[in-house]
């Protein structure tokens, strides 16, 4: 018999290379996905007619979808993915994050409990260095204390600390992955990687002027999505629910990531100057590619994130340098340089085409 998994937040980046991951290993995979205008599921358009691969409609906000979801497909294993995952927008909108990121991972729990799986279902509940927040330790490991700093990183900690109390209060078989930034071709395109590889590949092509940023100093550790999926699934055939954390152990600066991709679209660039006059000038030309906005600052930033992957390694025989930097920067340059050859409509200096603000 094949092994049932339920996937919530199947159309996201981590979802769909999840999806894809379980398939191969002969899972049958059930996601879930929300009713919008546009229903196309760019991510996961080229599994929907595979065999064993199931949607359904549902939504963290409402517990009777999942009810019935779990009721009906009776999982071995829930991935519950699903979040407001935008730091910077979690303060446009922190009600509704808390209730999805925060309150959805109650939901899924007790979903679970309501249709008498609490023995037999494992539980991988998505949660996150932004819990780190404010660092008080570097680098950050499993027994490092939280303090996190934005409206999204306080709803993970009700997530995390849910999953622990549910572990403890009922012998529920449920884990938390502490996964630090992970990044890919199927990023978002407003966060701050994958801005800077589609404004990188459009400016090598003439099709935008500059790109506008917030913090370069920022420090993150940025490891390759498609082997963090892998992570979550090694968690759930561990012997006991246990948390770890997953990160690649290297960290880099925005402006770093910056340079790395311009220079794989052939652009050259030497930063200078301080805070919002800081610019990032193309060396050959003298024009200026980067520039700094304070429109893309936070009320409260993260900015110092480096994990100790050593018990993930130790323990679930993970590799945390798969995928180093350097290829990470070129597998996204990679796709995206051929992404932006089919655009031809023109780009305001920020790369979007709408006046949102990330
Ligand atoms: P993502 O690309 O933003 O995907 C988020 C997914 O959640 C999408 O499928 C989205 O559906 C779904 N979703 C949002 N609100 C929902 C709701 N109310 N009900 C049901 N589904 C909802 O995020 P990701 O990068 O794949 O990250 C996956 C998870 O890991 C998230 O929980 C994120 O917070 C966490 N995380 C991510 C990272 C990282 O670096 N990527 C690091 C640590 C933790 P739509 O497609 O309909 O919007
Ligand atoms: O920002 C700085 C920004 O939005 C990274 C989510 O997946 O990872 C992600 O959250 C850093 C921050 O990711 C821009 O201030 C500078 O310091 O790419 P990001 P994030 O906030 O780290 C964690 C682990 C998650 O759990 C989240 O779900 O880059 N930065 N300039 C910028 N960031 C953005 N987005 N845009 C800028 O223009």
């Amino acid at each position: 018999m094949a092994k049932i998994a339920f996937i919530t937040g199947v159309t996201g980046q981590d979802g769909s290379f999840l999806a894809e991951f379980l398939l191969e290993k002969g899972y049958e995979v059930h996601g879930m996905v929300r009713r919008s205008s546009t229903d196309f599921h760019e991510r996961i358009a080229h599994l929907e007619d595979t065999p064993g691969f199931h949607l359904h409609y549902g939504d963290l906000s409402d517990s009777l979808s999942l009810v019935k979801i779990i009721g009906q497909i009776r999982p071995d294993e829930i991935y519950n993915l699903a979040a407001q995952s935008h730091v910077q927008i979690s303060f446009d909108v922190p009600e509704y994050t808390a209730d999805v990121v925060a309150t959805g991972v109650l939901r899924v729990l007790e979903a679970v409990r309501t249709c008498g799986l609490a023995n037999s279902c494992r539980i991988y509940q998505a949660s996150t260095s932004e819990l780190f927040g404010k660092v008080e330790e570097i680098p950050q490991r499993e027994t490092t204390p939280f303090h996190p700093y934005s409206p999204y990183a306080v709803a993970k900690q009700y997530g995390f600390w849910i999953v622990k109390e549910y572990r403890e209060a009922y012998g529920m078989f449920c884990c938390s992955g502490i996964l630090f930034n992970h990044e890919s071709e199927r990023r978002g395109e407003t966060f701050v990687t994958r801005k800077i590889t589609l404004a990188a590949a459009r400016i090598s092509q003439g099709k935008q002027e500059k790109l506008v940023l917030g913090n370069l100093s920022s420090l993150r550790d940025w490891g390759y999505a498609k082997d963090y999926v892998e992570c979550m699934w090694l968690m759930l055939q561990n012997q006991v629910p246990e948390d770890f954390v997953i990160a690649t152990g290297q960290q880099h600066s925005v402006r770093e990531f910056c340079q790395k991709a311009f220079r794989y679209a052939g652009i050259e660039l030497e930063f200078a100057g301080q805070g919002l006059e800081e610019k990032g000038i193309d060396i050959k030309t003298g024009n200026v590619r980067v520039e700094v906005s304070p429109q893309f600052y936070r009320p409260t930033d993260v900015v110092n994130l480096l994990g100790d992957p050593s018990k993930a390694r130790e323990k679930l025989g993970w590799n945390p340098q798969k995928t180093p930097f350097q290829d990470l920067v070129r597998i996204m340059m990679e796709h995206d340089i051929q992404k932006v050859k089919g655009e031809s409509r023109p780009l305001n200096i920020r790369g979007k085409r709408t006046g949102a603000t990330t």
